[in-house]
């Protein structure tokens, strides 16, 4: 099928200011043709900034001749795009390598221009930046467009064009009759027995759905609209059944929920570890695959993820389910109170198999989501059950003062537990302890806050970073830096969370948005089946790529090398690249919470002491 270029839906524009909305079709016109030219000197956040944010750029100093003229090069400017009046003028720090990158980049720090508009960098010797904006609603579109994503990755349904415009496809995989695999059989439900566990989103580039994949990211957005409701009550992303009541975010994250409701076996409480074909569909729409799909083995993670999210859920739906008045066996039938059953029934069938790990029988293929240490697990099922609960069984359960704290990751989820802690710690019992909450918290948000203080390139990343999926190691660490900052109210916090979504929006070195249709330069060919099959040129917007993953483990499934082998460099942009350049849903969550968290809380910072000096803003 010819590839029909993908115009800007009607979608997307009408929920976009208009001076942002004039814009994307001029962005998009120069994108294919930018992408293609050699990395630039200036790395800058591609989408842009908020007036009151931290704003930085970096300049490669990427060969001998840019390094000799950078001994004469000082000075920077900040131009207004249309007219290319000079709006600032700065210095530009040293010249220093980082390490992940193995380059010397010198920083441009215009953090004092506060103005609206659209902008580039200059400097001597080298082509101008790709335009940025600042505006009050800078990552209006993008948190937007990255929950859209999520309505594209639904399975069991058709997308109208009426929300999904050129990328309007039928409904594929209605799994309404999904096998009993031989290593999820039970007593009640022997191998071969069908069963119907609809809807949920497809994981990522593949059309399987996952429960342990399924727990961080239904997590991440839910705490999203816990922390910032009001952010989420005023958001429209043109999904069906959008109206008022239920806010958009917790419509579309219904649609997973529902789902993996559907994963738990009534009979024991047990839930199956994932919904998948036995190999992974080709490259082809979803209504085009026709494999058999199995519910495989259940598993102690599946079920602590579950009891998990079903936790968070049945608090965050309560108030949209029975009124506040209605009767005792209304509330009883509810949607969330069935949420709190299903969770503490997973919570039970954990207890009693503490330790039944997923083993990936020889016949299946998919992916695995494998994980053997599970303190992590049980600690934050047992704090969010806790925390929906106020039984204090469950914060013992947690065992809160042997619980560390790390950069959250589908397989390592002792972070949320503290996360969700330290947002209810005004509102828990006796036995919690806010000063132990609030102390973890603040640790990972120091130790954050210092490596990017220290680092040439101004972000948290250091080489063990540069991992699978490794735009999403970033978006977590700016995820947590913010649960410091709302704490703290430090501001280097914030710095630092803005800096991480500045390197995930185009202040990286490879000079690329990893955000799919936002910024000049952003990947064209990620590995996204509906992306590679729908015959439109322009790959689905919204969605953040996987990024530079020096391990490679697509290399022997791509026509072509990888460009380079260094860690922030190892990306192809190619669809061959499952390693660096697929999407996957607990990626694109916490881009979805920190787009939406920076356009929440700047609103409500204070000028940080950048701001308070004198301006040199003409
Ligand atoms: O746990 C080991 C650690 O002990 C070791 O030190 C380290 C050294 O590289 O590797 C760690 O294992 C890694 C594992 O993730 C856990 O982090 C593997 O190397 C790495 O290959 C593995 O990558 C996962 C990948 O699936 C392959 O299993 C990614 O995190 C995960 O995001 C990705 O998920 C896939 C699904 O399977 C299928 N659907 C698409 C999705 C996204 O690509
Ligand atoms: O498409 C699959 C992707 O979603 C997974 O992340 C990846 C690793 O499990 O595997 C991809 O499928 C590839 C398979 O592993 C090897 N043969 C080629 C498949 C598609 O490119």
């Amino acid at each position: 099928m010819p590839k029909r270029p993908a115009a800007p839906s009607l979608a997307r524009l009408r929920q976009t200011p208009l001076a942002l909305a004039l814009l994307i079709p001029a962005l998009a016109l120069a994108q294919e043709a930018a992408h293609a030219a050699p990395r630039p000197a200036w790395q800058v956040n591609q989408v842009g900034f908020l007036p009151g944010s931290a704003k930085w750029a970096a300049l490669e100093e990427h060969s001998a001749a840019a390094k000799r003229s950078g001994l004469t090069r000082r000075s920077f400017q900040v131009l207004e795009h249309a007219t290319g009046r000079v709006v600032y003028t700065g210095r530009l720090g040293p010249s220093a390598v980082w390490p992940p990158a193995g380059q010397a980049v010198r920083l441009a720090d215009f953090s004092k221009l506060n103005r609206a508009g659209l902008y580039r960098l200059r400097t001597q010797g080298t082509a101008d930046s790709t335009p940025f904006l600042i505006a009050p609603h800078a990552y209006q579109a993008l948190g937007a467009a990255s929950l859209k994503a999520f309505y594209y990755q639904r399975a069991s349904s058709a997308l109208p064009a009426e929300y999904a415009g050129v990328y309007a496809r039928p409904a594929g995989h209605a799994d309404t009759q999904v096998r009993v695999h031989a290593s999820a059989a039970s007593p009640g439900r022997p191998e071969g027995f069908v069963l119907a566990s609809p809807k949920g989103w497809y994981d990522a580039g593949d059309y399987n759905k996952y429960i342990v994949n399924s727990g961080i990211t239904v997590y991440t957005l839910l705490a999203a609209y816990e922390h910032f409701p009001a952010h989420f009550a005023a958001q429209r992303l043109n999904i069906p059944d959008s109206g008022p009541g239920l806010p958009d975010l917790l419509q579309e994250v219904r649609w997973n929920l529902d789902w993996m409701l559907s994963m738990q076996d009534p009979a024991d409480g047990g839930v199956y570890h994932k919904l998948s074909n036995a190999g992974f569909d080709g490259a082809v729409m979803p209504h085009e695959a026709q494999a058999p799909r199995y519910v495989l083995q259940k598993s102690t993670a599946a079920a602590l993820n579950f009891a998990a999210v079903m936790a968070v859920a049945s608090r965050v739906y309560a108030p949209f389910d029975a009124p506040f008045d209605a009767p005792f066996e209304a509330k009883q039938a509810s949607w969330s109170a069935q949420a709190l059953a299903a969770a503490k029934a997973a919570w039970a069938w954990a207890q009693a198999n503490p330790q039944v790990i997923y083993q990936q029988p020889p016949d299946i293929q998919t992916g695995e989501y494998g994980d053997a240490r599970l303190d992590d697990e049980f600690a934050w099922a047992a704090a969010e059950l806790y925390i929906s609960t106020r039984e204090p069984a469950f914060y013992a359960a947690m065992k809160a003062r042997e619980l560390p704290i790390r950069v959250p990751a589908w397989n390592d989820v002792a972070a949320l537990a503290w996360m969700s802690l330290a947002h209810h710690r005004q509102q828990l019992t006796p036995e919690a302890e806010p000063g132990l909450i609030a102390q973890r918290v603040s640790q990972l948000a120091r130790q954050l806050t210092e490596a990017w203080r220290a680092s040439p390139y101004r972000v948290a990343m250091q080489v063990p970073d540069y991992v699978w999926g490794s735009n999403a190691v970033a978006l977590n660490q700016a995820l947590m830096l913010i649960q410091g900052y709302r704490l703290s109210g430090e501001r280097a916090q914030l710095d630092a969370a803005q800096a991480a979504l500045d390197y995930v929006l185009g202040r990286n070195p490879l000079g690329l948005s990893m955000v799919t249709g936002f910024g000049a330069r952003s990947p064209q060919h990620p590995h996204h089946r509906p992306s590679q099959a729908d015959g439109v040129v322009a790959p689905l917007p919204g969605f953040v790529v996987g990024g530079p993953n020096p391990e490679r483990q697509d290399a022997q499934h791509c026509p072509l090398p990888y460009p380079s082998a260094l860690p922030a460099l190892a990306y192809l942009d190619h669809d061959c690249s499952y390693a660096s350049n697929e999407v996957a849903i607990n990626w694109n969550a916490p881009l979805a919470y920190v787009a939406a968290a920076l356009q929440a809380l700047n609103r409500a910072a204070k000028p940080g002491p950048q701001t308070l000096q004198r301006s040199s803003q003409r």
